[in-house]
């Protein structure tokens, strides 16, 4: 398999973690692109331009990070990433992290196209979306990678990485003590450390 992806993009991370998780490292050739730079060969995989894009041992290329989640789950069930004794409840974790990342790359991409972007209406509701979705993980926490790694701690870890890592500007887990000891449990995980964000 191939994977396309970034040092520094979030929805890379989770596939990665996955990756990582499943045992898959030796079967995945990774390479790098800059998603913004358009190389023709990245296009033809994927026509927006995005990464993550994986290309399958049978040629089929699928973007959108939580597609290949489903897939890498189908192709490697153990450790599943959707855990089906408790579902809901890890989805339910998963979704508010989710939603934080989303929020803080739409942040990243609209400051390309307006300097105004973090104070307007738009980015003010994604500000928004970052705090609460990372109180909400401060209130309810996903398992520890060493206890079960699963979409909602692969969603937590790449949240609470990614807007630490992007917006310097103050400290996100300051009033959220589970969180932080939550992210400090999770220090010195293999898969964890292998897929830091770094530029
Ligand atoms: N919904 C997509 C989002 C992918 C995405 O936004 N990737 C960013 C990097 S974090 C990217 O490649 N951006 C380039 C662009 O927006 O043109 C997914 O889940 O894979």
């Amino acid at each position: 398999m191939h994977l396309y992806i970034n040092t520094t993009s979030p929805f890379v991370r989770l596939v990665r973690l996955a990756i990582e998780e499943k045992g898959l490292s030796d079967k995945v050739k990774t390479e790098i692109v800059d998603p913004w730079a358009d190389p023709k060969a990245f296009l033809a995989a994927n026509p927006a331009g995005r990464v993550p894009v994986l290309t399958t041992d049978d040629g089929h290329q699928i973007a959108e990070a939580q597609l290949i989640l489903r897939y890498l789950d189908q192709i490697a069930p153990e450790p599943t990433i959707f855990p089906a004794e408790d579902l809901a409840a890890t989805l339910a974790i998963a979704a508010p992290a989710l939603g934080a990342t989303e929020a803080a790359t739409a942040v990243i991409i609209g400051r390309k196209s307006s300097e105004a972007f973090d104070t307007d209406m738009v980015g003010s509701k994604r500000y928004r979306t970052m705090a609460d979705g990372l109180a909400r993980l401060d209130a309810n926490l996903p398992r520890d990678f060493s206890d079960r790694p699963d979409i909602a701690n692969f969603a937590a870890v790449t949240a609470v990485d990614y807007i630490v890592f992007r917006f310097t500007d103050r400290d996100w887990l300051a009033g959220l003590p589970s969180l932080k000891a939550w992210r400090e449990r999770q220090k010195g995980h293999p898969s964890v450390e292998a897929t830091m964000p770094y530029i």
